[in-house]
């Protein structure tokens, strides 16, 4: 796909000497799964300026130096990458993608502060709930941008991952700076991702972390992976009574459902996602804390926001909080 100078997301540099508009810069804060696999999607596009911002100098020299590995189902490719732990390295971005774990956003954001102008879009893409509302705290709120993505992948190494599957990211402005939303789709669409804008952020944070509640502990806490639970009639059972309880403390939080049924949702994605390790049964072989506070955890605290009980997300995530992990 050819560049599109009109995809910038701020004005061209007004430099009338040069022919040349300046390629977008994307920085892609965090190179876990996701992190590296958005930046080897986005990286190879020729018309792209793509960063990678590590916290760990170590790690971000060996990924330079390497590249990202990707792990495709038609093949391994690698795409030169330029990641650093400095984030003057990269000057300021049009678009910053938020992608560590949940528990690290308030520092992702300190870290990435020098990439933001006030033409940057800042966007998260990870998982749980209350990711924006810290970028909120750092950045203005109609440059930030929340979202979900249904691509699946797994860490492999530094900068190495294999790719599960390439899924939609919907995304849009819980400050209901539409019009930004609309030109960061544009800017992911120009590197062949599919890509969806929606007015409605909460109900889409919401729906991604109904099905995280359900997959993400029962898969971490008997360490099987995302088809497996169907096979299990009594796991098969609880997947739908912890949809189902999301759904009803979903409902009393104000979220509108429409017309989503919460067991066959979950149902589908483990279908379509039957051989993945989910990222928590990842988190825990690798001994990682897990993102279980911002996931059934921030259901409870909704729950009893709200003066109603949500009992099994409570027990679920006493659970994985319990289990002994090397780095937790
Ligand atoms: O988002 C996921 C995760 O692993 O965190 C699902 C949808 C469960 C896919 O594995």
């Amino acid at each position: 796909m050819t560049y599109n100078p009109t995809l910038m997301l701020s004005s061209p540099h007004s430099d009338t000497q040069s022919p040349q508009p300046a390629k977008p810069r994307v920085v892609i804060v965090g190179p876990g799964a996701m992190g590296c696999l958005h930046a080897g999607l986005l990286g190879r596009m020729p018309h792209l300026q793509v960063g990678l911002l590590d916290h760990r100098p170590d790690r971000a020299k060996l990924i330079s130096n390497q590249g990202v590995i990707i792990e495709a189902p038609e093949g391994s490719y690698t795409v030169p990458t330029q990641c650093s732990a400095n984030p003057d390295d990269f000057g300021t971005a049009d678009l910053v993608i938020i992608f560590t774990k949940a528990y690290d956003t308030a520092a992702a954001a300190e870290h990435a502060e020098p990439l933001v102008s006030e033409d940057t879009a800042i966007l998260t893409l990870q998982n749980g709930l209350g990711n924006y509302e810290v970028l909120q705290k750092y950045f203005p709120d109609e440059q930030v941008l929340a979202g979900t993505t249904a691509s699946g992948a797994t860490l492999l190494g530094d900068g190495r991952v294999r790719q599960a599957g390439l899924g939609k990211i919907v995304l849009g402005s819980p400050a209901g700076n539409h019009e930004l939303a609309q030109r960061v789709a544009e800017l992911l669409q120009s590197a062949g991702l599919a890509v969806q804008v929606t007015e409605d952020v909460d109900g889409l944070l919401w729906r991604k972390v109904l099905i995280n509640c359900a997959i993400n502990p029962l898969t971490a806490l008997t360490r099987r992976c995302n088809g497996e639970l169907l096979e299990i009639p009594v796991l098969r059972e609880l997947l739908d009574e912890v949809a189902e309880e999301v759904y009803e403390v979903g409902q009393v939080a104000g979220v509108e459902w429409g017309n989503f049924a919460p067991g066959q949702e979950v149902k589908q994605v483990c279908q379509a996602t039957a051989t993945n390790q989910s990222s928590m049964l990842q988190d825990v072989l690798a001994g990682r804390r897990t993102e279980i506070d911002y996931i059934t955890g921030a259901v409870v605290a909704a729950a009893q926001q709200h003066g109603v009980a949500a009992p099994l997300c409570q027990c679920l995530t006493a659970l994985v909080k319990g289990l002994a992990l090397r780095h937790g």
